[in-house]
Formats: C-alpha cells, sequence, structure tokens
C-alpha cells in the first residue's frame, strides 16, 4: 500500500482542555498524557479551550497568560506540532459560528440535564450565564468541525460527548450526512481524579482550596506534602471498597503509575499504615512532573517559538474546519457569500 494511502487512513482524535489554570493530576493523567501517545497512530488535533472558559469569570490579564502558559504546556507534556495540530480555540471563528447554529438545534430540555451546568451554576451561583449553559454547543461544534473519530477524555465529560452524538445524529437525519459520530476514548484507570481533600468531588484546577489538587508544576516537596495531607478515613487498612473515597483515589493514582492492580497495591501496603501509603503514592507521582517541568521552562521562555506555532495552528484548522462549516451553512439555507 502507498504510504499517503495509509496516512488517509488515519483515524482523527480531537480534544481540548481550558486555560483555566496549571493542569492538574486529573487532567494529565486522565486526559492530555494518553494524547502525546496518540500522535503516531492518529490525525491529532489539540486545542486550548479559551472560549469555553469564559463560562466563569476570568480576569482578562491572567487569562491571556494562562493561554500562552497552557499552549506552552501542552508542548511539555510530550504534544508535538509536528505530528499534531495544536491551536488555540478563539483564533478560529468556525467554532463559535457552528456552535450557534448548532445550538437552534438543541433543546432548552437537554442541556437542563447536563451535570456539569448543574455542578458549575451551584458553585457560581451569581453568574449562571447562557454561556455556561450552552457550553455542549461550543463542545459539539470543536468536535463535530473536524469529523472526529474519537475524542480521548476524562469520565467527566462523557455526558457532553453522548449529547455530541445526538445533535449530530439529529442533524444528519434532518439534511443528510454531515457529521461523523465521534466515540469517546475514555482511559480504564486515572479517568475520574477526585480531589484530595474532598475524595467525592472531580480534582478541578480551578478548586479554590490549594491542596486539593496537585498540578503538573508542583515541585516534588509540594506534591509530597499534598499527599500527606490527603483526606482518607477513620480506618487503618489499604483496601480498594466503597464507601473508602479518598484511599481508593490514592490507590487509582498509584496504580496509573506503577501499573500495579488494586490486588498488588493492597498487598503490597497490608500491616502498613496510611502514612507510609501517602507517602509512597507522592514518590511514584515525582517524576513525570519534573520532566514537564522542565520542559515547560524552556518553551514558555521562548515566546516567538510559541506564537509561530499557534499560528501555524489556526491557519491549518481554520482551512479544514471551513470545509464542514460551508457544507453546513448550505445545509440549513444560508445564502452563500462567495
Ligand atoms: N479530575 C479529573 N480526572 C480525570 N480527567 C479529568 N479532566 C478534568 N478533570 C479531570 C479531563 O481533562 C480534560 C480537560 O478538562 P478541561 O480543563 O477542559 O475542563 P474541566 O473538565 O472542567 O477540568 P477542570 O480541571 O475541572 O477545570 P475547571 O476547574 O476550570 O473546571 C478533559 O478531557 C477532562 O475530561
Amino acid at each position: 500500500m502507498e504510504e499517503t494511502e495509509k496516512a488517509e487512513r488515519k483515524k482523527v482524535i480531537l480534544s481540548g482542555i481550558q486555560p483555566t489554570g496549571v493542569f492538574t493530576l486529573g487532567n494529565y493523567i486522565g486526559a492530555v498524557k494518553n494524547w502525546g501517545k496518540m500522535q503516531d497512530e492518529y490525525h491529532c488535533a489539540y486545542f486550548i479551550a479559551d472560549l469555553h472558559s469564559l463560562t466563569i469569570r476570568q480576569d482578562p490579564a491572567a487569562l491571556r497568560r494562562q493561554s500562552l502558559d497552557a499552549f506552552a504546556l501542552l508542548l511539555a507534556c510530550g504534544i508535538d506540532p509536528e505530528k499534531s495540530l495544536v491551536f488555540i480555540q478563539s483564533h478560529v471563528p468556525t467554532h463559535s459560528e457552528l456552535s450557534w447554529v448548532l445550538s437552534c438545534y438543541t433543546q432548552f430540555g437537554e442541556l437542563s440535564r447536563m451535570t456539569q451546568f448543574k455542578d458549575k451554576s451551584a458553585r457560581h451561583a451569581d453568574n449562571v450565564n447562557a454561556g455556561l449553559f450552552t457550553y455542549p454547543a461550543l463542545m459539539a461544534a470543536d468536535i463535530l468541525l473536524y469529523q472526529a473519530d474519537m475524542v480521548p477524555v476524562g469520565d467527566d465529560q462523557r455526558q457532553h460527548l453522548e449529547f455530541t452524538r445526538d445533535i449530530a445524529t439529529r442533524f444528519n437525519n434532518l439534511y443528510g450526512s454531515t457529521f461523523k459520530l465521534p466515540e469517546a476514548y475514555i482511559p480504564k484507570a486515572g479517568a475520574r481524579v477526585m480531589s484530595l481533600q474532598e475524595p467525592t468531588k472531580k480534582m478541578s484546577k480551578s478548586d479554590e482550596n490549594q491542596n486539593a489538587f496537585i498540578t503538573i508544576l508542583d515541585e516534588p516537596n509540594v506534591i509530597i506534602n499534598k499527599f500527606k495531607r490527603a483526606v482518607t478515613d477513620s480506618e487503618k487498612e489499604v483496601r480498594f471498597s466503597e464507601g473508602k473515597d479518598g484511599i481508593n483515589n490514592l490507590m487509582t493514582i498509584y496504580s496509573v503509575f506503577t501499573g500495579k492492580t488494586m490486588e498488588q497495591i493492597e498487598a503490597e501496603f497490608e500491616g502498613k499504615g496510611y502514612g507510609d501509603f501517602k507517602l509512597a503514592v507522592g514518590e511514584v507521582v515525582v517524576e513525570e512532573p519534573r520532566e514537564v517541568r522542565e520542559n515547560f521552562k524552556r518553551y514558555i521562555a521562548d515566546k516567538a517559538y510559541l506564537e509561530q506555532v499557534y499560528r501555524a495552528g489556526a491557519e491549518k484548522a481554520a482551512a479544514i474546519s471551513a470545509r464542514t462549516m460551508t457544507k453546513v451553512k448550505k445545509k440549513v439555507g444560508l445564502l452563500a457569500s462567495l
């Protein structure tokens, strides 16, 4: 088979991350770490979802800085712009354009059922804006514009992906085949890393309690200390079972970094206390962030390079997504301008 023919058959992978803070261990093992691994096998597109982050009030200067940091962090985590399409969402206007069209094919009732909307509107009760509500339509646009086959995300995004499939199916039924139906690609372990302080809640980079999350740029002593302070339970046994949310979460993290099963971990820590276990978790986690931190320092010091990469990415993303957008406009009856 010809090389080009083989390349054309590669599946399209797409995912994004908000520049709402430094990536957490949850973002890393639930999403970004896997993105890097997929670059050789698939056509990958990864973006900084800055439009999504406007659903929560942001300080403008901080958002600009965080967007550049997040872009540098993507590269630091191993996303290679020679292999993958990397861009910043607001640099590609088709995302907002398709989002509007899709929101006109979305029902109020289905958006009201979204868990993330319920969680975030409870957390930000003074700012329950329309963007927070229609967030899934923008996420559907992000994915459908590139005709993505697979979307690697954490388990928390499963519901949004199902919504994306629903809306794509609805549109295809009305107007004929327009969008590819994307599959969720959710890692088996680490798909939902929980807060270290409230282990029934997912770990979030915008959590006000700094001890609740580990960031991928935290120094080793900070990582170890956060694990030492992690909330567990009043028992003593390192055992994976219902109700032991704190321990289950720490065991999941340990398992992702060591490749050990829950049974192996239970055996390893039999007769040892939680203190020893928490220290061991911290020690296995520190190595990968060390490498990411060093890469990040190098990229963020070279603004001209970052600018060149995100400009080239935006140009390419605009060209690819325009194909779908043109098709959509024609199908819904918008008069062509060219
Ligand atoms: N705790 C988590 N465990 C596993 N995966 C996670 N992801 C997020 N939190 C966890 C995955 O990370 C990717 C990027 O997420 P995002 O930044 O776009 O938005 P989010 O899901 O809202 O993440 P945060 O950290 O909770 O951000 P804030 O605090 O700003 O709301 C997604 O693939 C997500 O599944």
